[in-house]
């Protein structure tokens, strides 16, 4: 046994890395290959930053290099099977890059890491290798933790790069990024300030990325509205939809079309409700259940087929993995996959389909509605009410609460804390982290409801947007004289680019819980302290009164 190490989300085995399997689920074998495909990634960087300066832009390894970035974030993918085939890949597109850079006239004499130039010769040496170039493998604890970091927050831009070019929106500047990124926690003479140097840039490239999402999002489904969502349960066979795929979703919709078969979302699914693009279907019913953690209830009393667009997935019970599909980046071996699309033609969701026709309908766990869509556009066009509401002190403070739930009992604090911030205080969230509070009936202020959920986690640019705005509607010079307070929750890489993104934006005296990253050395956690005021959080009362002073 050579044991594993990864730190890389909230829930890490004891606030300190996972040693011998993941909290999440992940197998010693799979972290380890997942950190030799990230090593292979970055191996193909340093060629691919070369061939960039001759002018070339390569589509096959920007692709690969943000689907295999996406494919290692928590909860995505389990599959030892697809990580051995993507190395197998990553080695081939290496090479063939590696050429590109000779016959372009480039030259590879500079280019001589372990990791541009290591072969493997089957799964036994992909396994053996993995072994030795894991992130323990940077002795120095500050440059571990700064190169981490910055990886993490690629991670999060390739997943949200990835939703944005299966809508045909892409930005060369964010491949390069992360690829430069990617090459440079190679570089063993960049010293701890190049290295935070390259997580602020990795920020601004975040704000970019969720920028062009938002547009890939709204250009193709329109712009997210208010709307009431039903909680409840229809009477036909449904099939549930999670994670963030907005295209997949479109996609089984139509095909769903006439068939008697419902659709719901679950998760982070939920904001799809809000586009107006797909509101006209009758057979798209409700959301049923809550945040990703607690799959493994709902999913049993759904009865229907699952589709796991993206993460979050929890390794599939026995009494409904059957009854689990998979597609995209997301894997588990022994779980039924649905193939990417060809030619340009839509998925085939004809298994699924035909699956949910032989199946129960899902058992009702819950009642009512809940309401959402207030995604920049819907606020900014609310914004005179926003403004009077903020003059008249009916409204003295916001709470930016976005971010993710997870399955960590410490995470009551954040429901605790919507129910007793004071009633003159609105909270702005986004991301799976409003099912601690969305379901509490916290009312509203003149009409302004006191929750407003802009969407999924990369909606938190929504929020940024509103921050923009509103700081240009009062006069002000600096966004941190808004009365506005960001209590963020994490759990995955996503929100370490969310964050980055905000810090980028020049965002201070943000709160970051349940618990401050793992991998953020003491000597880093400092920098973020001095630079931007980046606290944790203690006790329910003490935080409200702290952030109401
Ligand atoms: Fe949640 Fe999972 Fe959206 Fe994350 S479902 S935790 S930040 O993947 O992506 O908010
Ligand atoms: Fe542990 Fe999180 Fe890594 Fe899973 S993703 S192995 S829970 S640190």
């Amino acid at each position: 046994m050579m044991g594993m190490f990864c730190f890389q989300c909230q829930e890490t085995a004891k606030g300190k890395g996972c040693t011998l399997r993941g909290v999440c689920g992940k197998t010693e074998d799979v972290a380890n290959l997942q950190d030799l495909l990230i090593y292979v990634l970055k191996g193909i960087s340093l060629y691919s930053v070369e061939v960039r300066k001759l002018g070339i832009e390569d589509d096959e390894v920007n692709k690969f290099i943000m689907e295999s970035l996406f494919s290692t974030i928590t909860n995505v993918n389990f599959s030892r099977k697809d990580f051995v085939e993507r190395i197998r890949k990553g080695l081939e597109l290496r090479q063939i890059i590696r050429d590109k850079l000779v016959n372009g006239g480039g030259s590879i004499e500079g280019i001589t890491h372990d990791a541009a130039v290591w072969e493997a010769s089957g799964e036994e040496d992909m396994i053996a290798k993995a072994g030795t170039i894991g992130i323990l493998s940077t002795e120095n604890e500050d440059i571990r933790s700064l190169r981490e970091l910055l990886v993490y927050g690629v991670k999060g831009m390739a997943a949200y790069a990835e939703h944005a070019y299966t809508l045909g929106y892409q930005d060369e500047n964010i491949f390069a990024f992360m690829q430069k990124a990617l090459a440079a926690t190679l570089d063993d003479t960049l010293s701890a300030d190049d290295l935070v140097a390259l997580v602020m840039e990795c920020g601004k490239y975040g704000v970019d990325v969720m920028a062009l999402l938002d547009r890939a999002n709204t250009t193709t489904y329109g712009n997210p509205e208010i709307t009431k969502v039903n909680i409840g349960v229809g009477s036909n066979p449904g099939i549930l939809v999670s994670g963030h795929d907005l295209k997949d979703f479109e996609e089984l919709l139509k095909q769903t079309e006439g068939t008697g078969v419902d659709v719901y979302t679950h998760g982070e699914m939920l904001p799809a409700h809000y586009y107006p693009a797909f509101k006209k279907y009758s057979h798209f019913v409700s959301n049923y259940g809550n945040a990703w953690w607690q799959q493994d209830k709902e999913f049993a009393s759904f009865n229907g087929p699952i589709l796991m667009t993206t993460n979050c997935l929890v390794p599939p019970k026995d009494e409904y993995k059957d009854r689990v599909y998979t597609t995209g980046v997301v894997g588990f071996d022994g779980v039924k996959h649905i193939p990417d699309r060809k030619n340009g033609e839509a998925k085939d969701f004809t298994a699924i389909i035909e699956h949910a026709r032989n199946c129960k309908p899902p058992v009702e766990i819950e009642r009512g509605e809940i309401v959402g869509g207030f995604a920049h556009n819907t606020v900014i066009s609310l914004a005179d009410k926003v403004i009077d509401a903020v003059k008249s002190r009916a409204v003295k403070r916001f709470f930016v609460m976005a971010g993710c739930d997870g399955r960590m009992k410490g995470r009551d604090y954040y429901t605790e804390f919507a129910e007793k911030l004071p009633k003159d205080t609105i909270i702005l969230t986004a991301g799976c982290a409003k099912y601690r509070y969305n379901k509490l009936g916290l009312g509203d202020i003149g009409g302004i409801p006191r929750v407003l959920d802009a969407g999924q986690c990369n909606d938190s640019y929504s929020l940024a947007v509103i921050a923009l705005k509103l700081k240009e509607a009062f006069g002000l010079e600096d966004v941190n004289e808004l009365p506005i307070s960001y209590n963020i929750a994490w759990y995955e890489q996503k929100a370490v680019i969310v964050l980055l993104a905000l810090l980028y934006l020049g965002v201070k005296n943000i709160h970051l819980g349940p618990t401050l990253p793992a991998f953020l050395s003491p000597n880093v956690v400092n920098v973020l302290v001095e630079k931007f005021g980046i606290g944790g959080i203690s006790s329910v009362d003490e935080d409200i009164k702290m952030f109401m002073e």
